[in-house]
């Protein structure tokens, strides 16, 4: 992408893209096509990336906005056995500079997917950057049948403690808890005391993260479920790219579609996630 107001470095086979406009400050990554922060100027990061994340390619990078597809969580049916989350946060992907004006900058990014993968979608994401990030995810169905898709735009938020915060947004709906396999009435904000695994079966927006010190908006689009995650300390010690006490300092909110989404042979669906802090 060449414009004055980008500079790339490596990282092992990754290129990570650094980007200071007048509006924003950003660094995304060829290796998943992965916002790894993004800060309106004069603010600090609204995402949170693990201080022991993998950078170079290895792995899918811990934080930022990974990107779930062309599934959502554990691959099941005819994708059993392939990774968790699918294959786009695990890819290289293309880059293209749509758009640069005072004001934003638009990105198209496009995975390279291997053609061994097989795979019943194309994808491409845009992210427009301004005072707020938009990541739009544009999934076509190539095949002749229907084909079920699970999306998330995986958001993890930098928060000044877990223990301070709460999220508003979600009042009067119902999440199942993946850590029980519960089904949960959730009737006032949103506050995690302990591992929390939630997927809200809801198309609300915006979601609102309080930490007491600021407010993050998190608005979608044609999403069908929040998913709200937090590890807690026993977890977060058990991943290596999970630095130990990050888990006080972040909470993922995410927008998805986990409700058995299914696209006609050909067909388009675009969800979107956007982020910014509240006026
Ligand atoms: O979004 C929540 C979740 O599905 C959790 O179940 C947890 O597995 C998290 O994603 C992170 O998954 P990862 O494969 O990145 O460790």
């Amino acid at each position: 992408m060449n414009s004055e107001l980008i500079s790339e470095f490596k990282a092992g086979d990754n290129t990570i893209y650094h980007i200071d406009h007048p509006k924003f400050r950003a660094s995304i990554s060829k290796f998943g096509g992965h916002v790894l922060s993004f800060a309106p100027q004069g603010a600090q990061d609204l995402l949170w990336l693990s201080k022991t994340a993998k950078l170079d390619g290895s792995k899918a990078i811990r934080g930022g906005i990974p990107l779930c597809w062309p599934w959502f969580g554990p691959a099941t049916g005819k994708n059993e056995g392939q990774p968790q989350h699918g294959y786009a946060r695990s890819t290289f992907w293309n880059f293209e500079l749509l758009e640069e004006t005072d004001s934003k900058m638009v990105i198209k990014l496009q995975p390279e997917f291997s053609d061994d993968l097989a795979l019943d979608f194309d994808l491409t994401a845009f992210v427009t950057l301004s005072d707020t990030l938009k990541v739009e995810l544009h999934s076509t169905n190539k095949t002749s049948d229907h084909q079920e898709l699970s999306q998330a735009i995986h958001s993890y938020f930098s928060i000044a403690n877990i223990d301070e915060t709460e999220l508003g947004g979600l009042e009067n709906t119902e999440y199942v808890c993946k850590v029980t396999n519960q089904t949960v009435s959730q009737e006032s904000l949103v506050k995690l005391t302990e591992h929390s695994d939630r997927v809200y079966n809801t198309a609300n927006s915006p979601i609102l993260i309080d930490d007491q010190q600021r407010q993050i908006k998190v608005g979608g689009n044609n999403h069908d479920s929040v998913v709200v995650w937090n590890p807690w300390a026993q977890n977060a010690a058990g991943m290596g790219d999970f630095d130990d006490l990050g888990y006080q300092q972040m909470v993922c909110v995410e927008m998805a579609n986990t409700q058995d989404l299914n696209l006609a042979a050909g067909e388009t669906y675009v969800m979107s996630q956007t982020i910014g802090l509240a006026d």
